[in-house]
């Protein structure tokens, strides 16, 4: 039945969200055009990574092509197509890339309301060996549209007002919120539209599998050293779980959304704010996590009542079931 459905009544993701939006008689569409730009970008950055192998191939992506001309890297390139196109929607004022020193303040004439933080292609670094990659990103309002200033990206991640990502991947698959729960869309190269294909997902309350990079083990604190050995050796008879780690935070939030599950990145001696940003990798995905069931814990807080003081600051993460991430919040609780 579905399959007729996505036949004969397409539930594209702009309609989907149109459909959101009516909820606020106040809307003036705004979000939705804003929203397609940002599919826009997904769309372009889907279709060139799939080609990167290839590319690479003929010598293409990151070398000089057959013009001679010089072949952008891939992030490098992301990065432009998704500012031109936010840029180019009307509909935003600040922009903060994870590809972008400073915060892009939008020309007077093209500012709109949205601000959108995001990583234009996480997780590059795995594109050559064809490992799933994905956009990760975030939009808030701004508070004053007349004099849009830092303090508008400086906000706590519970102010967002949407976020979501794109994995490119087997499927280009975009996951995304806009606060009332969290729906998933694949992208149908013949019609060129996402379709939804997962709508109203929800993170299994207590999960079998644990993410994490136990290269880093050395390093880390006790309540994450505690938990990772109850997850390989469990006291209370439950069986071990399993460790799966991508690399890729992308894919290692989508597979936990999916199945369940904890994704960590802990702080550690190296790096004591962990690895991941938090405006545009941590906020993001905890604001998914949360609005699918789930919670999202940075060690000492609840992620989204973080408020950031820099634009590219880091944060430890703990992000997943409901179940498994209150077991490390007790951990670290009993260590405090
Ligand atoms: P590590 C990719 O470089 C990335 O930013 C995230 O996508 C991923 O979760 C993390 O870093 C992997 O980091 O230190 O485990 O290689």
């Amino acid at each position: 039945h579905e399959a007729d459905a996505h036949r004969t009544d397409l539930m594209t993701i702009t309609r989907h969200v149109l459909n959101e939006q009516t909820k606020y008689p106040e809307s003036r569409g705004d979000f939705t055009i804003l929203l397609n730009h940002i599919v826009l970008g997904c769309k372009f950055v889907c279709s060139s990574v799939s080609k990167a192998g290839l590319a690479k191939l003929f010598g293409l992506a990151g070398e000089t092509n057959i013009q001679g001309e010089e072949q952008k890297k891939l992030d490098v390139l992301s990065n432009e197509v998704f500012v031109k196109a936010l840029i180019s929607s009307g509909r935003t004022c600040i922009l903060v890339s994870e590809e972008n020193e400073e915060a892009i303040f939008v020309d007077p004439s093209k500012r709109g309301r949205y601000i959108v933080v995001f990583d234009p292609l996480d997780g590059s670094s795995n594109i050559d060996c064809g490992v799933s990659i994905g956009t990760i990103f975030g939009i808030y309002l701004v508070k004053d549209e007349e004099n849009p200033t830092i303090d508008d990206v400086l906000q706590a991640g519970k102010n967002l007002v949407a976020a979501g990502y794109c994995m490119y991947g087997s499927a280009c698959t975009l996951v995304l919120s806009t606060g009332s729960g969290v729906n998933g869309f694949t992208l149908d190269p013949s019609l060129g539209e996402f379709i939804l294909t997962h709508p109203n997902i929800k993170i299994p309350k207590k999960g079998k599998i644990y993410s994490v990079n136990e290269g880093n083990a050395k390093n880390w604190d006790e309540p994450t050293t505690k938990f990772v050995e109850k997850c390989k050796f469990p006291t209370d008879g439950s069986p071990p779980r399993s460790l799966r780690y991508i690399g890729s935070m992308v894919a290692d939030v989508h597979r936990t959304l999916l199945y369940g599950g904890i994704f960590l990145y802990p702080a550690d001696k190296k790096s004591p704010n962990g690895k991941l940003r938090l405006l545009y990798e941590v906020f993001p995905m905890s604001y998914l996590m949360e609005q699918a069931g789930g919670q999202a814990f940075t060690g000492k807080q609840r992620a989204l009542d973080l408020v950031p003081g820099k634009i590219h600051e880091r944060s430890p993460v703990f992000l997943g079931s409901y179940v498994d991430v209150e077991e490390i919040k007790a951990l670290y609780a009993a260590a405090n």
